[in-house]
């Protein structure tokens, strides 16, 4: 009689344990599952990968006056908006269809160069102008 209690709680307690380790390895093996998605997701794209170029002004127009960038890897261009200022900050890049005005708390362009050669960016007036290299 107290065996058979004895018993019964120790059964209890083991698939009590079992079930929690199953939940357990349930969860974490979605989560798993999700990242290795993200993973292929992003990889389709551009393998994760991004380039970043800091622009700036430098003798009245922007610097680098020249942005090289690499072929179809997503690209953020951060403007310095302490030095691109007035109508430098209305930023036109027509040919990857970016026109933008940059401001302190929305200073980044982002854009998936997406063709090879140089293109021009300019300010909207073109007043202030440079090219974009993409290879
Ligand atoms: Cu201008």
């Amino acid at each position: 009689m107290q065996l058979g209690k004895l018993l019964g709680i120790i059964g209890i307690i083991l698939i009590s344990v079992f079930l929690l380790v199953a939940i357990r390895n349930y969860f974490s093996n979605s989560q798993i599952t999700n990242n290795i998605v993200k993973e292929v997701d992003a990889g389709a794209k551009n393998n994760g990968e991004e380039q970043i170029v800091d622009l700036s002004v430098k003798n009245y127009n922007y610097y680098p006056n020249t942005i090289n960038l690499k072929y179809n890897v997503p690209a953020k261009i951060v403007v310095d908006t302490n030095k691109v200022r007035g109508c430098l900050q209305s930023i036109v890049i027509p040919d990857f269809g970016v026109r933008k005005f940059v401001t302190a708390k929305d200073n980044i362009i982002s854009f998936v160069p997406d063709k090879k050669g140089t293109f021009s960016f300019s300010c909207s007036m073109g007043m202030g102008f440079g090219k974009i290299v993409v290879s």
